[in-house]
């Protein structure tokens, strides 16, 4: 069975979902997108990746020709009509067609895509084990240049760092910010765990807010904890107790190794592996 895509108000067969070569988002990456889990047929956190879609496009002037409510009645209809129970939903607004420059009062019709498909995880046994990763030295994009809070299509300051890991053989690799201080990793906001007390970056680090940050800061302090966002560096990593990395793909996964420094005891911690439970009852309404 085909998938259907949705391109601009109608679900068309995959190979009828084309965009052109002269569209900004191929030529420039410009635009922007979500990435979305669905469980048991119901999609994970809709509304708030919608508001952060909008909020992508604000940022970039790119207005998306439709409402929040039709954009939210499309992802449902395009997950139903590929059958979706388990999966992933991608949402991709480029600034449309125009001319070879730059001034965007030459384009037109900006493209609202969305494909319902499957997401491919970390293996299960990274769960169980702990990520060892490394910090790359491609640094977080300056926010004063093009802003780590917008979930553009250009992803290549990411794509950079996630090339480092990859070459030394790491799942996940740390950016820094312009200042020195830890932002997030290169798909994944990051947390630690010193003490009891669970702190991850500030916004205004130089991260993406993460919608799974945001809901496993939630269960953390429901469960009790204290959760601070405070300015960290790499040092804090390094001797902290327990260490894990959130994401719509990762959901909550243990870190244990940080350029070679073990985290902890070498092995996931105990708050780690109880918010991953808290984060994983919660996506599938258990
Ligand atoms: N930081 C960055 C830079 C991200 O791109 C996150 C943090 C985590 O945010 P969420 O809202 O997912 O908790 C992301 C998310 C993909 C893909 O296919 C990328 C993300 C999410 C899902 C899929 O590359 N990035």
């Amino acid at each position: 069975m085909s998938q259907k895509i949705y391109l601009n108000g109608q679900l068309v067969p995959e190979a009828e979902a084309v965009v052109s070569v002269f569209d900004h988002g191929l030529l420039y990456g410009d635009g922007v997108f979500e990435g979305i889990r669905v469980y048991n047929r119901r999609v994970f956190m809709l509304p708030e990746h919608v508001e952060r879609l909008y909020e992508s496009a604000r940022a970039i002037r790119l207005e998306i020709p439709i409402s929040q409510e039709e954009m939210t009645e499309a992802v449902e209809k395009t997950v139903a009509a590929n059958n979706i129970e388990d999966g992933y939903v991608r949402l991709v607004i480029t600034r449309g067609a125009g001319s070879l420059g730059l001034d965007i009062r030459r384009t037109s019709n900006p493209q609202v895509i969305i494909i319902a498909a499957t997401i491919s995880l970390y293996d299960p046994e990274l769960y169980e084990k702990g990520l060892k990763i490394i910090t790359a030295s491609t640094i977080r994009n300056h926010p004063c240049a093009v802003s780590p809070r917008i979930k553009s299509l250009n992803y290549l300051n990411n794509i950079l760092a996630k090339i480092e890991g990859t070459d030394q053989g790491a799942p996940e690799a740390l950016m820094l910010n312009h200042k020195g201080d830890v932002a997030e990793c290169t798909g994944d906001n990051i947390f630690v765990i010193k003490q009891g007390i669970i702190r991850t970056p500030p916004k205004d680090a130089g991260i993406l807010e993460g919608i799974t940050r945001n809901v496993v800061i939630k269960l953390a302090r429901e469960a009790g904890y204290a959760v601070e966002e405070v300015t960290l560096q790499r040092h804090d990593i390094y001797v902290a107790d327990e260490c894990f990395l959130t994401g719509t793909a990762a959901e909550v996964i243990p870190c244990v190794s940080l350029d070679g420094r073990v985290i902890g005891d070498g092995t996931p911690g105990p708050i780690s592996r109880q918010l991953l439970k808290a984060f994983q009852d919660f996506a599938r309404g258990r």
